[in-house]
């Protein structure tokens, strides 16, 4: 049986606030504060066992080895000699955003009646670019069954940015999806990260339904204004999409090309004047998990920066008050990853498909997540100054910590 499947990314020893991702206005203005990576990796469990609580089927993904010193050694440097900014890029943490890890198409969208995955490149960001050897290593571990087709990024020069630059909408999991790829092109003084032609490269390679499949642009004020991806400013689940009113170039062109497609669609649009994109980036409302429990109740699982601003708490409790179609707001901690620009919905990526047909490795319940706690607990630093990052002794402390994780989860074939 077809279920989706959240996979999060566990957040590595390495988390740090290096400020790397420009147009990510939480991660520059956090540049050099003091990252708690041990507190980090447990608010993301806390946050794997509420989606369990809500009967949710739940996965992880490793941390990959960090420093990357083979991204180093390509570059013909070491991280001796590196300077200080190659030094944060190298050791950066950033692959616990599994939403960038790969864009996912479910079986019942491809001709082939595969679940296809295509590892994202990343390429905008360096400090992201090298993410993807790592992850496609991982994603053929994971989802080794014939069931998958896991394929090699697009090359550049197309940026590709993964899962947070792609919607699915369908009557259910299991039904015939719309899949929308939303791509950038201007952004003011930001780099548009998703580029349509490789949004249109993912669609070929996952055998895609031509008539199915809509390309949408972000709209250059939302990338301006700090939307560097647009799962900033938009969701969807099932019938459901949750968008801001300014997330997209030509809304009114979208929305109908979408309703033609499926008429069943329910569009729920929140209007500027209630809540500007400033809130919604600062609040990080739309980087909500949108999901079907088993009981069928459209519930999103928001920060807790979500409560924190007003207008924002206030369009969710007149949504609720009104009968709109999102029936249930949970609110997660996950703090030190919002510090970064990274909410619920960038810490995982969805997959759909049986459960039986993934290395069991990479799925979780409260009983493993207890085991992942105790590493974490035993083995992660539990501060990251900005002028550690050049320690060796940092280093040594990240490596191993990652090495005791693998040793538990039974995945030194990843080491
Ligand atoms: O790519 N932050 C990530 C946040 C990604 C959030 N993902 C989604 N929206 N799906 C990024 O900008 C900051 C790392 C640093 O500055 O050290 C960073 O990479």
């Amino acid at each position: 049986m077809l279920r989706e499947i959240n996979f999060d990314g566990i957040v590595g020893p390495s988390h740090n606030y290096a400020g790397l991702s420009p147009g990510n206005l939480a991660a520059t203005s956090n540049a050099g504060a003091v990252a708690h990576p041990r507190a980090a990796a447990l608010q993301g469990v806390a946050k794997m066992r509420a989606n369990l609580a809500l009967g949710l089927v739940q996965g992880v993904f490793v941390p990959p080895a960090r420093p990357d010193h083979r991204w180093l050694s390509s570059l013909h440097t070491d991280y001796a000699d590196a300077d200080a900014v190659m030094k944060a890029r190298a050791l950066s943490a950033s692959s616990m955003w599994a939403a960038n890890a790969a864009t996912v198409s479910p079986a019942p969208d491809a001709a082939d009646g595969r679940c296809h995955l295509t590892a994202a490149n990343l390429l905008t960001m360096p400090h992201r670019s090298h993410e993807w050897p790592a992850t496609l290593a991982q994603l053929r571990l994971a989802f080794a069954d014939p069931a998958f087709a896991v394929h090699d990024p697009v090359p550049a020069p197309f940026g590709d940015e993964g899962a947070a630059n792609h919607m699915r909408l369908a009557a259910a999991h299991d039904a015939p999806g719309v899949e929308i790829f939303v791509y950038g092109e201007g952004g003011g003084p930001f780099p548009a990260r998703q580029h349509v032609e490789a949004s249109r490269a993912v669609a070929r390679a996952h055998r895609l339904n031509a008539g199915r499949v809509l390309y949408v642009q972000q709209s250059p004020e939302a990338i301006a204004a700090g939307a560097f991806h647009n799962d900033v400013v938009a969701v969807a689940n099932e019938r459901i999409l949750l968008t801001h009113e300014q997330a997209f170039a030509d809304r009114d062109g979208f929305y109908a090309a979408l309703r033609a497609i499926m008429p069943e669609v329910e569009i729920v649009e929140v209007p500027a004047a209630d809540v500007s994109l400033a809130d919604a980036i600062g609040s990080y409302l739309f980087n909500a998990q949108l999901v079907t429990p088993p009981d069928g109740t459209p519930t999103l699982v928001v920060p807790g920066e979500a409560r924190e601003n007003a207008r924002v708490w206030r369009w969710l409790q007149a949504h609720l008050a009104g009968n709109g179609p999102i029936r249930r707001v949970e609110l997660v901690d996950v703090r030190e990853s919002m510090a970064n620009g990274g909410g619920p919905a960038c810490l995982r990526l969805r997959v759909v498909c049986d459960p039986a047909t993934v290395d069991p490795r990479f799925l979780v319940d409260d009983a493993k997540l207890d085991r992942i706690a105790a590493v974490i607990d035993a083995h992660w630093p539990e501060a990251i100054a900005g002028e550690a990052i050049g320690d060796p002794a940092l280093v040594a402390h990240v490596e191993r910590a990652r090495a005791m994780l693998l040793e538990a989860m039974d995945l030194r074939a990843l080491l």
